[in-house]
């Protein structure tokens, strides 16, 4: 059986093929500095928006075209599809995938049944993980779809809300582990407030922090040692949600002394639903040692909503990858296409255009990513720009060494600031010798 059955296995051509299904940048196994390009992007392919988005949106319903899939609920559908998820990951050469519980298996009519669904489901993983070497980037548990969840999960006024998230956490943690995967994702889908009028913001704060810890200490107990992850958005569905950017994950993290258990899986259109660049939010993971893993995607300025584009542009790609080439290369992470086609692209061979668009643009972005670094202008400048902290007096301030008395003598000392430009025009103009 072949879901795509005219669709051979995606290969380099490059730059000057004009093949629609091959790549004409990402050549997996080309050396960019010491990595291989594969081991630089780390691609992943999201089984919600790959398996499960019927491409509906709030004015009309699902058009995706997928043959293979009986629309119904049962666990014999949701087995079967796990075989086209793995056609797809071959066809398209990429290595890993992300999934949430409900998204590869059915709910059942109680806890018990649930985890016995998901079990089943991971088995047919299990299996065809070790046919062909993919791998695990993340798995998460779905605490936003059903109705249970409608004011929050673990943020919820009903704590047997809070329990049934619970139970979810530890069931989909303990399959993550078994398929041994390099992470676990919380995103606080309805982890925030539609209006404060009804809302205790701080208990519902304290509440989310118990089940991260709560998580903490399962992830200790069994053993799991894939790095956790908190991946910030700012609203949509909750008007407010609680890990809004990166820096309110980082401080609710320090506020409820958890930092050390937890990085972020940053993602471009929630960013910009913060009113941030991408690079701003890397940029602040980054600082505070925290950047963990990245949602490949982006959105649409002009229209504010979590499209959840295929991340199409090579200089958003490369400015992201100038992140990552900073922080020295994912570890755990990867670049995970938290993307779904348009509605408008509803046949099956659209997952593999738009995969592949996203694959060659971000493949894009890391060539030029790479010559930037090369080139070090970029660098040299904004280490050229601090060089007045490097001396001895800098030292001093920053390990706390200096009183205000002695930086107002210094000051009388010096005298007036030598002004220089930040040169912010030339320094575009020059990354732009790189596109
Ligand atoms: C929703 C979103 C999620 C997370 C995983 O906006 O990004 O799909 O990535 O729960
Ligand atoms: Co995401």
């Amino acid at each position: 059986m072949t879901a795509f059955p005219d669709i051979e296995k995606i290969r380099y051509e490059g730059p000057d093929s004009s093949n629609p299904l091959a790549f004409r940048r990402y050549d997996p196994d080309r050396l960019i500095g010491d990595r291989s390009m594969r081991d630089h992007l780390r691609f992943a392919s999201c089984y919600w928006h790959t398996m499960r988005n019927e491409l509906a949106d709030p004015f009309g319903v699902g058009t995706a075209r997928t043959p293979w899939d009986d629309r119904s609920n049962s666990i014999e559908n949701a087995v079967d599809r796990v075989d086209v998820f793995f056609e797809f990951l071959n066809k398209i050469d990429i290595d890993f995938f992300c999934f949430h519980d409900r998204d590869i298996a059915p709910e059942g009519g109680s806890v018990e049944e649930s985890e016995r669904l998901l079990e089943q489901v991971v088995d047919r993983i299990e299996l065809r993980m070790k046919e062909t070497n993919k791998q695990l980037l993340w798995g998460t548990a779905c605490l936003f779809i059903h109705p249970r969840y409608a004011s929050g999960a673990a943020t919820s006024p009903r704590i047997e809300a809070f329990c049934h998230a619970a139970a979810q956490v530890k069931a989909a943690m303990e399959a993550t582990h078994r398929l041994g995967g390099s992470g676990y994702v919380f995103w606080g889908g309805r982890e925030g407030y539609g209006s404060l009028i009804n809302t205790d913001m701080k208990r519902e704060r304290e509440q989310l922090a118990r089940l991260l810890h709560a998580a903490v200490d399962h992830k200790h107990r069994i053993g799991f040692e894939g790095q956790f992850y908190i991946e910030p958005k700012p609203k949509e569905p909750t008007t407010h949600q609680y890990d809004s950017d990166a820096a309110a994950c980082l401080d609710f993290l320090r506020e409820f002394d958890l930092l050390d258990h937890f990085k972020l899986n940053i993602e471009t259109n929630h960013a910009w639903l913060a009113g941030h660049s991408m690079e701003h939010e890397l940029e602040a993971a980054i600082a505070a040692d925290a950047l963990g893993s990245i949602d490949a995607n982006m959105g649409e300025h002009t229209n504010g909503w979590d499209t959840d584009h295929f991340p199409t542009d090579p200089l958003l790609c490369a400015r992201i990858m100038r992140c990552v080439l900073k922080m020295g290369g994912f570890t755990t992470g990867g670049l995970n296409f938290d993307a779904k086609r348009r509605r408008e692209s509803f046949e099956p061979v659209d997952l593999f255009h738009s995969h592949i668009a996203g694959m060659d643009a971000m493949a894009h972005g890391l060539e030029i990513a790479h010559r930037i670094a090369e080139d070090g202008t970029l660098d040299d400048f904004v280490r050229t720009r601090y060089e007045s902290w490097d001396g001895d007096l800098g030292r001093r301030i920053m390990t706390g060494d200096t009183t205000l008395s002695d930086l107002r003598d210094e000051a009388s000392r010096m005298g007036e600031v030598p002004l220089e430009s930040g040169r912010q025009e030339m320094l575009e103009h020059h990354f732009n010798r790189f596109i």
